[in-house]
């Protein structure tokens, strides 16, 4: 019987990921490790909270003891490592916090593993998930390769391009085995209002600005959560140890016409008048070192393993967007007095 770590299990990209493993995979045991930070909430994980072979862990990463402890108790046969500090702007207000999760905290799971398995690698998989971030920006062509050298621009992608490196350090120096993952930006149901599509939902709903930073011109390239969620599956499975491989929407799109036609979405689904919510879009100061324009070349996971995205965007963001009406309590949960100061820093005392 295998036993699975996977940590930020309680996040946005995490929830769908545990739930389609403990689904998927009834003779596996999954266990969810999770500091529950600001972006964690087991009310993503409701629904399976009670099946047999779903197991909570509360533990913070950068506890050097506890993820030594945890792996010597519970033998860990494969980990996907998802538990990160994830947001571009509080990593702007507050690089440390970031070097300590994605950097230091993925340097103990990475001891933690080292020692369990104890050069006996047979059956084992350290999975790190990472982000297209780490190539820095693209110009107005091209794509990112599993090719194209790191060049991060924000604290956040530094954190997370130095992790990329220690984790192919382990492979190399130790033998552990890896895996790599950089997708692209993604979008769905559990996101944390933080990030522009539930930000923009949720301000639309509330007759609130929508905040756009700089000219609206910068490029995001989309996939929906459960399409990455699909391809960790296959890459933890079928993916060959040592490699590395992209993932991406193939759906690039500028802030500005993302934010526009989630406008038309919004006024047809509430009923408002066309125009009412696009009248909401104001243009902010613009991000730090704002990277242009990301887009993922995902041909070789295409190719090797035969994944492709499950959904157009037009579907994809109808849903998101319906999830989000129909989850209103989730959304005022969350939103709460820590959320409406972290808001207030971030777009009104700027
Ligand atoms: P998220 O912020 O929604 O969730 C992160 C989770 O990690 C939370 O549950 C949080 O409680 C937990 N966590 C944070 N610090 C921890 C610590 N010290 N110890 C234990 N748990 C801790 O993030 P997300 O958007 O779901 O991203 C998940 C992963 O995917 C990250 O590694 C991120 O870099 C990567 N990624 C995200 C995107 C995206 O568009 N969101 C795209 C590509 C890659
Ligand atoms: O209020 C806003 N207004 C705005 O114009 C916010 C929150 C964002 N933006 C812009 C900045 C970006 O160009 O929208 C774009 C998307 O912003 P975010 O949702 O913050 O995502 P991004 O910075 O692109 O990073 C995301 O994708 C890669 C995730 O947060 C990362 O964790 C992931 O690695």
């Amino acid at each position: 019987m295998k036993k699975i770590l996977i940590t930020g299990g309680a996040g946005f990209i995490g929830s769908h990921v545990v739930r389609l493993f403990v689904q998927q995979y009834p003779q596996y045991q999954i266990y969810n490790l999770d500091a529950l930070t600001y972006a964690g909430n087991l009310e993503n994980l409701k629904d399976i909270e009670n099946e047999p072979n779903y197991h909570f862990l509360k533990a913070d990463i950068v506890d050097e003891s506890v993820m030594n402890d945890l792996f010597s108790e519970y033998q860990f046969d494969g980990v996907v490592h998802l538990a990160a500090e994830s947001h571009v702007d509080r990593s702007i207000s507050d690089p440390l916090s970031f070097i300590r999760t994605n950097i230091v905290g993925t340097v103990n799971l990475l001891n933690a593993a080292r020692a369990t398995w104890n050069g006996n690698f047979e059956n084992k998989l350290f999975y790190h998930i990472s982000t297209d971030e780490v190539y820095g920006s693209l110009g107005e062509t091209g794509l990112f390769t599993e090719e194209t050298p790191y060049d991060p621009r924000s604290p956040y992608s530094s954190s997370k391009a130095s992790s990329d490196h220690l984790v192919r350090t382990y492979y190399h120096t130790y033998g552990i085995p890896v895996v790599i993952s950089n997708c692209s930006n993604n979008y769905g149901p559990n996101q944390f209002p933080e990030k522009l599509i539930p930000l923009v939902i949720n301000n639309i709903k509330k007759m609130k600005p929508i905040p756009v930073y700089g000219k609206g011109e910068n490029i995001r390239d989309w996939l929906f959560v459960i399409d990455h969620a699909r391809a960790i599956d296959m890459i933890f499975h079928k993916g060959k140890v040592g490699e590395t491989y992209n993932i991406g929407g193939i759906n690039e799109w500028t802030n500005i016409n993302l934010i526009h036609k989630m406008c038309e979405v919004l006024d047809r689904k509430l009923d408002r008048e066309p125009g009412t919510s696009a009248s909401l879009i104001t243009f902010v100061k613009d991000r730090a070192g704002h990277d242009m324009r990301y887009a993922i070349d995902s041909s070789k996971l295409m190719k090797e393993l035969g994944w492709e995205p499950s959904l157009q965007f037009e579907e994809g963001i109808e849903k998101t967007i319906d999830w989000y009406l129909d989850n209103e309590e989730w959304m005022n949960r969350i939103t709460d007095g820590s959320y409406e100061k972290y808001y207030k820093d971030q777009y009104v005392n700027r």
